[in-house]
């Protein structure tokens, strides 16, 4: 797979404005965009450090992923992502190695990147993305 560097870390908040100021005040990043994942439920904010993104997310369903998440959890880090090319092949192996997939095929998320989830009980907890620009 040999992703090329981690394309965005994301952070599973209550509320993004207030987790926006935070960013903004304390850590002196700036918000560069907001925009809503319908079919994932979700609401985001994004800010660049380096080659990596901080992707807040808000949910704007309780039963959505990041609602069912929070109110087991808390707020805090809740994915990994990955920037890969091939997605499809990268998907196809990462299975072949038995790792379970939540996305066989890849969808659009935030930003236009194509992306799939790998579930994190195959991925030592930790939930996975793959992403690709294309
Ligand atoms: N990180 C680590 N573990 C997680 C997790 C996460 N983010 N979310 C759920 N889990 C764990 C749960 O703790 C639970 O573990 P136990 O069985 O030990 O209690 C297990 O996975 C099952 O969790 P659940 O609460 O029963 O929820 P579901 O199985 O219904 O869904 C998951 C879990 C990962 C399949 C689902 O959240 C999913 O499909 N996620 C991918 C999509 C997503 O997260 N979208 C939001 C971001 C969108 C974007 O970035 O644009």
């Amino acid at each position: 797979m040999n992703p090329s560097h981690i394309e965005h870390i994301g952070i599973a908040v209550k509320s993004l404005d207030d987790a926006i100021t935070y960013y903004e005040n304390v850590l002196g990043l700036k918000c560069y965009a907001i925009e809503e994942v319908k079919d994932q439920k979700v609401r985001t904010a994004f800010f660049v450090v380096g080659q990596t993104k901080i992707e807040l997310l808000e949910s704007t369903d309780p039963e959505g992923p990041v609602g069912k998440f929070i109110d087991k959890n808390g707020e805090g880090l809740h994915h990994i992502a990955f920037a890969v090319e091939n997605i499809e092949d990268c998907l196809r192996e990462t299975e072949e190695k038995g790792i379970r997939l939540i996305d066989k095929i890849p969808r659009k998320g935030a930003e236009g990147l194509d992306i799939a989830f790998l579930h994190p009980k195959s991925t030592f907890g930790v939930l996975t993305e793959l992403c690709e620009k294309k």
